[in-house]
């Protein structure tokens, strides 16, 4: 059972590290990228609503599992038909040759990683049956005449067994060997693996996040009103730090794009298709713009919304150099992994602040958010709009093809739905009783926020006060004060738009446009 361990953990360590100098996907993950891709829908939402954002951790380690059992098994048996383990390792290969080949993305370097996996695996199994078969006997109980006489087969396995001096009666040089065969093929292993996980960490490199200068916006936007902050505290801050912001993706690994290497393609239903690079891109006029970006699973009271600064150039205007046709009614755009999103040309196209970005909050895309370039589309949920590592823009045709969420089930237009938040207090939070502050956020991107109301304990509406915004395109905090008794207490909240909808208390589930209603918390006073 050992032997089979040892060759799938230098297959799965070998490969990584293949992976990690060819700056590809490593073979589990493209394995797991594969089952997802091609999963039915009603699998993936199950996996979804199981493990929520674990769904990667709980796939990955799912594949993992699945291989060291049949490793384990194959192990068994190789020992006594050494062919049935090489057989063993290259189905695994073949495995992760197809999930290659399904994934078209991920190229020539995660095929090479597979196969350089495989090849470690068979090395390794070789040595470790070459040690082993010497040792079989005295584990097995029987012959233990063999063992001594069989101290020069062992040796060739490791190199270092002969310079051990130790005789060991009845640990036979030949289960030494196999130790020491074992423990070198383990530490080997383990030390490919973990140097292929942390290469690509290493930053560096004309093209890395670090190197990438950006130019400053044409005409910058000034600096937000001192009032869109009201510093409550537990209130969600007005612009999302970087690193708090949240992360929602397919992706299993986070591509870690280099910008030297960055092309857009604009192609499709259009008189010049054209290719961008990153200089290219930069060397334009870049605007900024306040966006909150929201995800359509955002449950009521959920916290996958984030607001920032972004710096890109006009979607539309580069879109409109490509002379579109008529009737390309959807914007396809596809990820460097393979990812896609159908958006709507004539919303990218009416005037709002649709932009290829660049930068966030002051600096380059962070690698989780889409360095080095993401599409963002004010009031549009993420999954229709806002395409990170993007590199493909086709102009198509909504009733021709399907983008990722679409073919699931979900939504294919998408804005955003009218939505209220209550912060302060916190959910199920303890406060003094008496004077209480409320406060929160609302948001309706690109219609804007006219009115939020509050009640407590299912009394009066009431409206609360409103915080300053940039624009239409962002949330909004909200504030108001109460007096409450000693006692369990509830704050429900709503907002209204400034089309004068607001947002209706029946609840729906995210599926597949976006939930509705009210949220509501529950509160005690001291
Ligand atoms: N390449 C790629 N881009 C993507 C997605 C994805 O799965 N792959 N998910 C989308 C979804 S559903 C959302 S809500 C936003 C989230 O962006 P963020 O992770 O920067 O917050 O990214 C969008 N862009
Ligand atoms: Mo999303």
């Amino acid at each position: 059972m050992g032997v089979g361990l040892l060759a799938v953990g230098a297959a799965l360590g070998f490969g990584e590290l293949a992976a990690g100098l060819l700056r590809a996907t490593s073979p589990v993950v493209t394995v797991g990228d594969a089952l997802v891709d091609n999963s039915p829908a009603f699998l993936m939402k199950w996996a979804i609503e199981v493990f929520g954002t674990a769904d990667k951790a709980v796939l990955i380690t799912g594949v993992l599992v699945v291989l060291v059992l049949v490793g384990a098994l194959l192990g068994v048996v190789a020992l006594r038909r050494p062919m049935v383990g090489y057989a063993g390792l290259v189905l695994f290969a073949a495995a992760g040759l197809a999930a290659v080949a399904l994934r078209r993305t991920d190229g020539f370097g995660a095929a090479a990683a597979v196969v350089v996996g495989a090849g470690a695996g068979a090395v390794a199994l070789a040595l470790v049956l070459r040690s082993a078969r010497h040792t079989l006997e005295p584990w097995g109980g029987r012959g233990e005449t063999e063992a001594p006489a069989d101290t020069e087969g062992a040796a060739p396995a490791q190199d270092s067994a002969p310079t051990v001096p130790e005789p060991g009666p009845d640990r036979g040089p030949g289960r030494r060997g196999f130790v020491f065969t074992a423990a070198g093929v383990l530490a080997a292993s383990g030390s490919a693996g973990a140097l292929g996980r942390w290469l690509p960490s290493l930053t560096g490199g004309a093209g890395s996040r670090a190197e990438l200068a950006l130019p400053a916006p044409a005409a910058p936007l000034p600096a937000l009103p001192s009032g869109t902050d009201l510093g409550v505290p537990g209130l969600e801050p007005f612009t999302t730090p970087n690193p708090d912001f949240y992360r929602i993706d397919t992706a299993l690994t986070i591509p870690r794009l280099d910008s030297t290497q960055w092309t857009l393609r604009v192609h499709g239903l259009v008189d010049r298709p054209f290719e961008i690079d990153m200089d290219e891109l930069l060397s334009r006029e870049l605007v900024e713009s306040d966006i909150t970006l929201v995800c359509v699973s955002n449950q009521v009271g959920g916290d996958l919304i984030s607001n920032t600064r972004w710096l890109g150039f006009p979607l539309a205007e580069l879109i409109r150099e490509a002379g579109v046709h008529s009737g390309a009614d959807q914007i396809l755009s596809t990820s460097s992994d393979g990812w896609t999103c159908g958006t709507p040309t004539e919303v990218v196209m009416d005037g709002r602040d649709a932009l290829l970005a660049v930068g966030m909050g002051g600096e380059p895309l962070p690698h989780a958010n889409g360095y080095p370039a993401r599409m963002v589309v004010p009031g549009l949920y993420g999954f229709v709009s806002a395409t990170k590592w993007v590199t493909d823009i086709k102009l198509t045709r909504f009733a021709d093809e399907q983008a990722y969420w679409a073919q699931r089930g979900w939504g294919v237009r998408a804005p955003v739905k009218t939505m209220s938040r209550v912060d302060v207090p916190a959910p199920l939070g303890r406060v003094e009783s008496g004077e209480v502050v409320l406060a929160g956020i609302a948001w309706a991107q690109h219609r804007g926020i006219d009115a939020v109301e509050v009640r407590v304990d299912d009394g009066e509406w009431w409206e609360a006060e409103l915080a300053e915004v940039p624009g239409i395109d962002t949330w909004v905090q909200w504030v108001t004060e109460t007096t409450v008794d000693p006692g369990n207490h509830s704050v429900e909240v709503r907002a209204t738009d400034s089309t004068g909808f607001t947002q209706p208390s029946e609840r729906v589930e995210p599926v597949p446009d976006g939930a509705t209603g009210w949220h509501r918390i529950r509160f005690t006073a001291t």
